[in-house]
C-alpha cells in the first residue's frame, strides 16, 4: 500500500495534459480524486476512463479558477466527504501568444495572469486554511523553466511563472510551524496542448515547437508530482526543475538534424 492510499487529491485543470496524467498517476496510488476544469464534458469523460481503469473514487466539478467567487463557492460547497483535501495540485495554467510585449494583445496578458497567478492564489486561499486546521496537507504548484530565464516574446508568460515561483516560496515561509508542505514542479517543454492553446489552435505552428526534439511527456511530470507527494512527512521538496534531455533551460535546445 502506498503512503498516498486514501488521500484526497484536488487537481485543477485536470481535463487535459499534465492535469489529466496526474489524475491517472494519483489514481494508481489509490487516491480519491477531486478533479476540476472549465470543460465538464471532458471531466466526465475522464471520470469514465478512470473508472474503467479501476479508480472509481472520483468527484468532478466545473471550475474556472479565474473566477474568485466561483472558486470560493466550489471549495466551500464540496460534499462533506470530499472537503478534507490532502494534496492540492495547482495545475491550471496556460500561455497565450508569443509576441513582442509592446505589440501584444492585453487580453493575452489578462488570461495568463488571471489563471496562472490569480487563479492559483484563489484556489490556494480557499484550500490551505483547512490543511492548516487539520494539521496535514501538501500544495504542489505547476511552475516552469520560464520562471528562471525570460525568453523573447514571452515576457508575460515568464512573469506569471516567476510569480508562481515567488508565491510557492512565500507560501512555504508563511506555513512554517505547520506540517503543510509546498512544492513547485518546474518543467520545460512538455508535449501537451500547451502550444496549441498558446497559438489559439494553430496546430502547425504548435508542432514546430516540438520539431526534431524529444519533449517531456505529461506522464513524466505526473510521476514527479506523485514522487514529491509521497516523500515522508518531514521532507519538503521545494523545487524540481525538469527538462527533456534536449533542453538545458528556457532558451537552449538541441534539435536533432
Ligand atoms: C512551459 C515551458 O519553455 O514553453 O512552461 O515556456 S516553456
Amino acid at each position: 500500500m502506498s503512503s498516498l492510499t486514501g488521500k484526497t487529491v484536488l487537481i485543477t485543470g485536470a481535463s487535459s495534459g499534465i492535469g489529466r496524467a496526474t489524475a491517472f498517476a494519483f489514481a494508481r496510488e489509490g487516491c480519491r480524486l477531486l478533479l476540476c476544469a472549465r470543460r465538464l464534458d471532458l471531466l466526465v469523460k475522464l471520470q469514465q476512463e478512470l473508472t474503467a481503469a479501476s479508480a472509481p473514487v472520483t468527484h468532478v466539478f466545473p471550475l474556472d479558477v479565474q473566477d474568485r467567487a466561483a472558486v470560493e463557492a466550489a471549495i466551500s460547497g464540496l460534499p462533506q466527504d470530499w472537503s478534507q483535501i490532502d494534496v492540492l495540485v495547482n495545475n491550471a495554467g496556460l500561455s497565450r501568444g508569443l509576441t513582442k510585449l509592446y505589440e501584444d494583445d492585453p487580453q493575452n496578458w489578462e488570461e495568463m495572469i488571471d489563471t496562472n497567478v490569480k487563479g492559483l492564489l484563489y484556489v490556494t486561499r480557499a484550500v490551505v486554511p483547512g490543511m492548516v486546521e487539520r494539521g496535514r496537507g501538501h500544495v504542489i504548484n505547476m511552475g516552469s523553466t520560464a520562471a528562471y530565464i525570460t525568453y523573447a516574446n514571452g515576457a508575460v508568460y515568464c512573469a506569471s511563472k516567476a510569480a508562481e515561483k515567488a508565491i510557492s516560496e512565500g507560501l512555504k515561509i508563511d506555513l512554517m510551524g505547520t506540517p503543510v508542505r509546498v512544492t513547485s514542479v518546474d518543467p520545460g517543454m512538455v508535449e501537451s496542448d500547451f502550444s496549441v492553446v498558446r497559438f489559439r489552435g494553430d496546430e502547425e505552428r504548435a508542432a514546430k515547437v516540438y520539431q526534431n526534439i524529444t519533449p517531456l511527456q505529461p506522464e513524466d511530470i505526473a510521476e514527479t508530482i506523485v514522487w514529491a507527494a509521497s516523500r515522508p512527512a518531514h521532507v519538503n521538496i521545494h523545487n524540481i526543475v525538469m527538462t527533456t534531455i534536449d533542453q538545458a533551460n528556457s532558451v537552449v535546445f538541441h534539435r536533432h538534424s
